[in-house]
């Protein structure tokens, strides 16, 4: 079976989910289309390089991402970086002829995001693939989703209303992690996560054509934390601590039109007490609607108009071993899935398209839809109209 030697480039939280998913993904997914093997890691922070190697079982570490990335032994790179090194890295990588999964945002500048999509069109003539971590759209739940809208069970669609909601910044105690500052992270809570409703919205629904939005800042200055690990709300600093300015968005709400006349409303937020995870959908089409939170990651709410009047209303599917993706479930449905198995579902796709030379639905070029939409919500922001999502998609190179 073939063998792919992974290299990974940033060993903190996503740096685990990711290895998570490569350590799992043979086991889930048999047989494999090829197996990874985790051959070495850099952080930026030597300390967090040598404990990945003991800890998640690289083979060694390097001092610098280049001598992951000039390795001859390296088939895969996974940026795991914060966002404003993720291009730098993704283009040499995919010069250097590595297949890249890279973590969302694409960057932290658009006009850096378009030449990723643009280095990833070229690298894709010669067999190499890329891939942004928009795992949510794999949800067996979404994927089965789709399926239903596909199939036409809920009709034409009308309104799909999504919503991101968290609560580990609400705190302003949180401390100024590198997702508050622009020239690291570019946009805030809409480029954190209002993305990955933007990308499930346009798997389910096209593409978005129009928006018009309303983004905020709630919290202007937060303590200093001394350390650059991004410790996500989970330590506050007191009070008397040294304070900096936030200069990006804690929360975008925004309208949106898309191509096929439906419409919709997206929300995001790290500030709201009681949402944890609260990555919701509401879908209604003229034929029913569909019902997602992923605090409730193996259900699916559906209700469909042909139900007799007296007793239409919402069914709860719990998906499982009959829904997409089975090998990553259970045998019996209840056991349930998480974010690991998650994360694995993401790898086995990265790994296919590498072994079967096919592309993934979230190639830079595809995610690139997702970067013009965040660009058109904050532009739509500062002149307080609505605006075209650029009309220049399918002209990239
Ligand atoms: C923080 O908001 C974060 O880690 C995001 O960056 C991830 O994309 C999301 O899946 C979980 O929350």
């Amino acid at each position: 079976m073939k063998k792919l030697n992974v290299g990974l480039i940033g060993a903190g939280f996503m740096g685990k989910a990711h290895v998570i998913g490569y350590a799992n993904m043979p086991t889930l997914f048999w047989p494999a289309p090829a197996v990874p093997i985790l051959r070495s890691v850099h952080d930026i922070n030597a300390e967090i390089s040598k404990e990945a190697v003991a800890r998640f079982g690289f083979e060694k570490h390097e001092v610098s991402w280049q001598a992951i990335v000039n390795d001859p032994e390296i088939d895969i790179i996974s940026i795991c970086t914060p966002n404003d090194s993720h291009a730098e890295i993704a283009i040499a990588a995919l010069k250097a002829g590595k297949h890249v999964l890279c973590e969302k945002p694409m960057s932290n500048s658009f006009e850096d995001a378009k030449t990723m999509a643009e280095a990833a069109i070229v690298a894709k003539e010669k067999g190499i693939k890329s891939m942004c971590a928009y795992q949510y759209r794999r949800i067996p739940a979404i994927v089965f989703a789709k399926q239903l809208i596909e199939e036409g069970k809920i009709g034409k669609l009308l309104n799909i209303r999504g919503q991101y909601l968290q609560s580990w910044s609400a705190d302003p105690n949180s401390p100024l992690s590198w997702r508050f500052q622009k020239k690291v992270s570019g946009v805030g809570t809409t480029g954190d996560i209002a993305t990955h409703v933007i990308d499930i919205t346009q798997y389910l629904a096209g593409d978005i054509t129009d928006v018009v939005s309303q983004v905020s800042t709630f919290i202007p200055q937060r303590p200093v934390q001394e350390c650059g690990v991004d410790l996500l709300g989970t330590v506050k600093i007191p009070g008397d601590a040294k304070l900096a300015d936030v200069d990006v968005d804690d929360e975008s709400s925004f309208l949106v039109k898309f191509k096929s006349g439906a419409v919709g409303s997206i929300e995001a937020t790290r500030n709201a007490w009681g949402r944890n995870n609260f990555l919701t959908l509401e879908i209604h089409g003229t034929k029913g609607s569909i019902v997602f939170n992923y605090e409730r990651l193996n259900e699916l709410q559906v209700c469909f108009s042909d139900s007799p009047d007296d007793r239409r209303g919402f069914t709860t599917i719990y998906t499982g071993p009959l829904h997409p993706y089975p090998e990553a479930t259970w045998n019996i449905q209840g056991l349930n899935i998480g974010y690991g198995e998650l994360k694995t579902i993401e790898i086995y796709e990265f790994i296919k398209a590498i072994a079967e030379n096919t592309e993934s639905s979230t190639n830079f070029e595809q995610s690139y839809k997702v970067e013009e939409v965040v660009q058109a919500v904050m532009k739509s922001h500062q002149t307080n109209t609505w605006q075209t999502v650029r009309d220049e998609r399918g002209n990239l190179v």
